[in-house]
């Protein structure tokens, strides 16, 4: 079974399009110790993984520990245990020759399932990560933060840059491995962008905090293919923090996706 198919398998079976971002800041959590941290990720997995078809961790919050960070982010998949798919958010993407040692840490080493890349170095920096069959590459086509207008929106050859983008990874898309990063924030892009992009999912980040369209975004990737909704502070973040907090947060936003779906 392909990347693309397991994890619309594990969506399936959960019944559910919820990808939990783990971005922990563990300077607001009543111990900020990096012991705490890991032992809060660990629990967090714990109480929400039957909810949670994917897990996305963003490389930020535990590079920004050095190698304290590194050993967080090497237990994670560990955590996880295969119960649902993990997405290294490391945003990679660099000549074919150094992308293929990114590619061999992030899927050999560090053992996630999936990665982000970004695509402005062209196909060559993306082709050693897809090159991994069983392992998926989410493209950042069109990102949700303001700045997606400076390069992303802008005309290129009559088209926007971002549909340049997802013709390359319908090109790309030989192991069915490859999805798109779109932004819930563009919902006035999502039909234009349900037009140009092959059946593969998509990885939607912006819900919550940023103000993303939930609705939309599930209902237009779903036509697609597969939409993974990210939510990161708007879980994390909800009330004292508590692992039983965060716990109903997901239950909040699982059974809200249900609803749409
Ligand atoms: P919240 O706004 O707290 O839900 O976090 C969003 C998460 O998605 C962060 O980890 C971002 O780095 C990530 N993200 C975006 O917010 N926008 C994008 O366009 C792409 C990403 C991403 O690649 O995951």
């Amino acid at each position: 079974m392909n990347f693309n198919e397991k994890l619309k398998l594990k969506c399936v079976e959960k019944n559910n399009r919820l990808c939990l971002g783990l971005d922990i800041d563990n300077n607001s959590l009543k111990n900020n110790s990096l012991d705490y941290m890991n032992s809060y990720i660990k629990d967090i997995i714990i109480s929400t993984v039957d909810l949670c078809p994917v897990y996305k961790i963003n490389f930020s919050f535990y590079e920004r520990y050095g190698s304290k960070g590194y050993k967080i982010l090497e237990k994670i998949p560990e955590y996880i245990n295969g119960d649902s798919i993990s997405i290294a958010d490391a945003k990679r993407g660099d000549i074919g020759n150094s992308s293929k040692f990114y590619a061999e840490s992030i899927f050999n080493y560090l053992g996630y399932d999936s990665v982000t890349v970004s695509p402005y170095m062209g196909a060559d920096s993306i082709e050693p990560f897809i090159n991994y069959k069983n392992k998926g590459i989410f493209v950042l086509a069109l990102t949700s933060n303001p700045g997606s207008n400076n390069f992303q929106k802008k005309y290129v050859n009559n088209k926007e840059l971002y549909k340049h983008v997802i013709e390359m990874c319908n090109e790309l898309n030989k192991h069915n491995n490859i999805g798109l990063v779109i932004g819930t924030t563009n919902d006035d892009e999502l039909d234009e962008v349900n037009l140009v992009s092959n059946s593969i999912p998509w990885l939607m980040p912006g819900i919550g905090f940023q103000g993303g369209n939930l609705e939309k975004s599930l209902l237009i990737g779903e036509k697609n293919y597969l939409s993974l909704v990210n939510v990161s502070r708007g879980i994390l973040n909800f009330k004292d923090r508590e692992i039983s907090d965060i716990r109903q947060a997901t239950v909040d936003y699982t059974s809200k996706i249900r609803e749409i779906l």
